[in-house]
């Protein structure tokens, strides 16, 4: 199976934008291991995002998270993200390590922490008034541990008036996101743990409210492309959080664990219509490098979603809707799994060549010398926030 001309022409657009904090130094409660050259600043954090960009023409914005990546003036960190080739993106709110946020945010039951924690959402859209960007992205750390610690109901009616009040600061062509997750770090119960959840409270909001979908964020098992299919179906999934695990939220690289369910995933988005210059989808990586170097992490990041993208466009639709049609089980799969198995580098290799890019992005980066020139430059890089 080749690459055919129509396909790359539907790659060329694809845009993954990668998030600020990927670029500090992160690990776990056990360790937080230093790598050298970590930047020291959001501009540095932007201009190792811009070398991803460089070599793969893939991802065009960073997205920010306040308050890691605040600064003074956003019109001069915007211009330096353009100066760089990129663009700011989503603007990623965090209610999650203050300690008056110990007992929720968004949902606390004393009305003075709920109004600081919306007060930080309003600086966030403050800030994407600023910078253009599009989505505010709420995720909260908000939960319980243990069984009647919390009212569950009472924090879910909390949850929606805090929401509400967020969205209604929310401008005309900007959009919230609410991401959920299972669980981590409450461990009884979180307040928005599922697409189910978070659907109904965006629901409630109105059009320019949308679900998030990080993939890490599910029990195992769960079959997350039906999830994807169904809040298409509903209009309403907004962006993507990608990265991959192995057992809990582990924020590995996206498609290093299970590549064949990233491809069931992008799969699914394209046949529903997430895919392409008329959707609204938004692909964003949610990864930490922990071990390895963070700029080829990402790298190697964004071109395992483009070779699964190119794999699920060559899913020959026809064949399969005849082959659904006539029950033919074993002929439907085969005909996805012809697709999976396409070994699409070679193509996608030769695609970048006719672009005047390095046919292998990694070994173009490796050879180009960045990363030997920020390890010497930049003494003390910073932690992204998670870990230790
Ligand atoms: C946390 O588990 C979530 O995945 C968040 O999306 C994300 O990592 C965080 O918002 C970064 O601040
Ligand atoms: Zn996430
Ligand atoms: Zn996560």
């Amino acid at each position: 199976m080749t690459v055919n001309a129509e396909t790359l022409l539907l790659l060329e657009s694809q845009a993954i934008e990668l998030p600020s904090w990927a670029f500090g130094n992160s690990g776990t409660r056990f360790k937080v291991f230093g790598t050298p050259g970590t930047p020291r600043t959001p501009q540095e954090k932007i201009a190792d995002a811009a070398q991803v960009n460089q070599y793969t023409a893939l991802s065009p914005s960073v997205a920010l998270h306040i308050p890691w990546d605040k600064v003074e003036d956003y019109d001069a960190l915007g211009a330096f993200a353009e100066d760089h080739g990129v663009k700011l993106g989503t603007v990623n709110s965090n209610t999650f390590q203050d300690d008056v946020y110990k007992f929720g945010s968004l949902t606390h039951i004393d009305p003075k922490v709920r109004q600081r924690a919306i007060d930080h959402h309003f600086e966030c859209i403050d800030v994407m008034d600023q910078t253009g960007s599009r989505d505010l992205k709420v995720w909260l750390a908000d939960g319980t541990n243990y069984p009647g610690q919390g009212d569950i109901r009472g924090r879910q009616d909390r949850l929606a008036d805090s929401l509400a009040k967020i969205y209604d600061r929310v401008g005309a062509n900007q959009r919230l996101v609410l991401e959920y997750k299972f669980f981590e770090p409450a461990f009884y119960h979180t307040d928005v743990p599922d697409w189910g959840t978070s659907y109904s409270q965006v629901s409630a909001l109105g059009d320019r409210a949308m679900v998030c979908l990080d993939t890490g964020h599910h029990a195992p098992g769960t079959n997350i492309e039906f999830i994807v299919a169904q809040l298409l179906r509903l209009g309403k999934l907004g962006s993507f959080d990608f990265n991959s695990r192995f057992y809990a939220d582990d924020d590995l690289i996206v498609g290093a664990a299970d590549p064949f369910q990233l491809f069931r995933i992008l799969y699914e988005v394209i046949r529903g219509g997430g895919y392409g210059p008329d959707s609204t989808v938004a692909f964003m990586l949610d990864q930490c490098h922990n071990v390895e170097e963070k700029i080829p992490g990402q790298i190697r990041s964004v071109l395992n979603v483009q070779e699964m993208t190119a794999r699920a466009l060559l899913v020959d639709n026809e064949a399969l809707a005849t082959a659904q049609m006539n029950s033919d089980v074993l002929g439907a799969n085969a005909i996805m799994m012809d697709a999976f198995y396409a070994d699409v580098r070679p193509d996608l290799a030769a695609w970048r060549e006719s672009r005047g890019l390095a046919g292998d992005p990694m070994k173009a980066y490796a050879a180009s010398g960045y990363q030997e020139k920020i390890s010497a430059d930049r003494v003390g890089g910073t932690q992204a926030g998670w870990g230790a």
